[in-house]
């Protein structure tokens, strides 16, 4: 397995610990990645983020807690995923406070970086391309969004939220399936009662 990580990330971080606490850390190859800079990695990656693990089979598992689903599986016995897929609400309740605070202190992170490692502009550009490009990739998935879970309510939401404040984001054109599909959406009224408003 060949792991997409930079050593300042916590994310990464996170997927570093689980596979030595399960001992397969020799299973890992590290590729270093600055996602901000290496767009072949955006390519395979349309969100942009790391860890991002790619597999034998050539298929890439996204996201810190993806991947630590996948380790579970494949080389533990599920106690370290158990609290989600257990659903131990407290726990979980507890894991939502530590990732508000992991959250805010990538945010801050960010903050100090835009401006002063590269212009605020670069920044906007970059998160408009990673909209574009995860549209895109649902484009191709309309039929994982059929199903009712919180994965389609995530992406109703996000979709939502991006018309509602990035209106000049030009999306439709490059994923008109996924449009076509949101459309759709509209005529489910808890959806559309749900449409985001100005506070
Ligand atoms: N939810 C993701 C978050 C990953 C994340 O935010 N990674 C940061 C590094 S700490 C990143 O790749 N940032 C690049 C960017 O924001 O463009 C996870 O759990 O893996």
């Amino acid at each position: 397995m060949r792991l997409s990580y930079n050593v300042s990330s916590p994310y990464v971080r996170r997927v570093s610990l689980l596979a030595a606490w399960l001992g397969i850390s020799d299973k890992i190859t590290h590729i270093t990645c600055i996602p901000y800079t290496d767009t072949a990695f955006r390519d395979k990656n349309p969100g942009g983020l790391v860890p991002s693990l790619e597999l034998a089979d050539g298929s890439h598992i996204h996201d810190s807690m993806t991947i630590g689903y996948y380790l579970d599986q494949h080389y533990g016995d599920g106690s370290l995923m158990r609290a989600f897929t257990s659903g131990d609400i407290p726990r979980l309740v507890l894991y939502s406070e530590i990732e508000a605070m992991q959250q805010g202190l990538v945010k801050l992170r960010q903050d100090v970086m835009r401006g002063e490692k590269r212009p605020v502009d670069w920044y906007i550009e970059r998160y408009r391309d990673t909209s574009l490009r995860v549209c895109e990739s649902l484009n191709g998935q309309i039929a994982a969004l059929e199903v009712r879970d919180f994965v389609t309510a995530s992406a109703i939401a996000a979709l939502g939220m991006m018309e509602f404040r990035c209106p000049d984001i030009v999306w439709r054109e490059s994923a008109p399936e996924l449009a076509l599909w949101l459309d759709q959406q509209e005529s489910d009224a808890a959806i559309h009662a749900s449409y985001p408003q100005e506070l």
